[in-house]
């Protein structure tokens, strides 16, 4: 399919919002799986592999139509609004959500899921396998001191930037999935759950959710 886009990706993880994004956009795609384990089938990669693409060895990774390559989801996400603006998934440049719009898009890039890298294998920062679950539950803890925090300064409507669903609704319902999970983050962010139920129920993507996040 030459001259569409391709995700590295995988399920469960930060592909599944760039996927979501496509989908959304209907722009035809294909999806290069990451097996991380040495079982892979025709035309999935090895974490080996991925790492030739991202040298960073990390999915998503995005190759663009006209062959570049991005990494970095929150980066990807923006990309992929502003390049089609008709589809409303970001506030315009000159929109007053816009200055929102990019704090909370990098907000959870760099303080919610850069953490990620430590609970996806707690053997990274524990120095001895007791280390691990002290580890974990601080990370978690911070994770939700994060949500907690951003939920005191969001003003959502039906959606977290207003009543148009944009790429950081779909950014928050992918990663608050993740460790410390759904039912710590309902308590701790409950502006923030009633916006992230609402984009779960979304009939354009009950399909990519149960294929691709479970
Ligand atoms: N900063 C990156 C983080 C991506 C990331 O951590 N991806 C995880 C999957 S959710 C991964 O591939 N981890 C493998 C690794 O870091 O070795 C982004 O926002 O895209």
């Amino acid at each position: 399919m030459a001259g569409s886009y391709i995700v590295y990706g995988q399920k469960g993880t930060g592909s599944v919002p760039v996927e979501a994004t496509l989908h959304l956009l209907g722009e035809p795609y294909r999806v290069i799986e990451r097996i991380p384990e040495e079982s892979p089938g025709q035309g999935d990669l090895t974490a080996e592999a991925m790492a030739r693409i991202n040298p960073m060895a990390q999915v998503p990774a995005l190759g663009l139509p006209d062959g570049q390559l991005m990494t970095e989801s929150a980066a990807i996400l923006i990309h992929l609004a502003d390049s089609h603006p008709a589809s409303r998934l970001a506030p315009a440049l000159d929109d007053p959500m816009r200055p929102a719009f990019l704090r909370w898009m990098t907000f959870i890039a760099v303080q919610i899921y850069g953490l990620i890298w430590v609970t996806d294998d707690l053997r990274r920062l524990a120095a001895d396998e007791s280390h691990q679950p002290v580890i974990r539950e601080r990370v978690r803890d911070r994770i939700a001191h994060c949500w907690r925090t951003m939920d005191a300064q969001v003003d959502p409507g039906r959606y977290l930037l207003g009543d148009d669903l944009t790429v950081l609704d779909i950014y928050v319902t992918v990663v608050s999935a993740w460790g410390p999970r759904r039912e710590r983050f309902y308590g701790d962010a409950p502006k923030m759950a009633e916006v992230v139920r609402r984009v779960d129920r979304d009939p354009r993507l009950q399909d990519l959710w149960r294929e691709r996040f479970g």
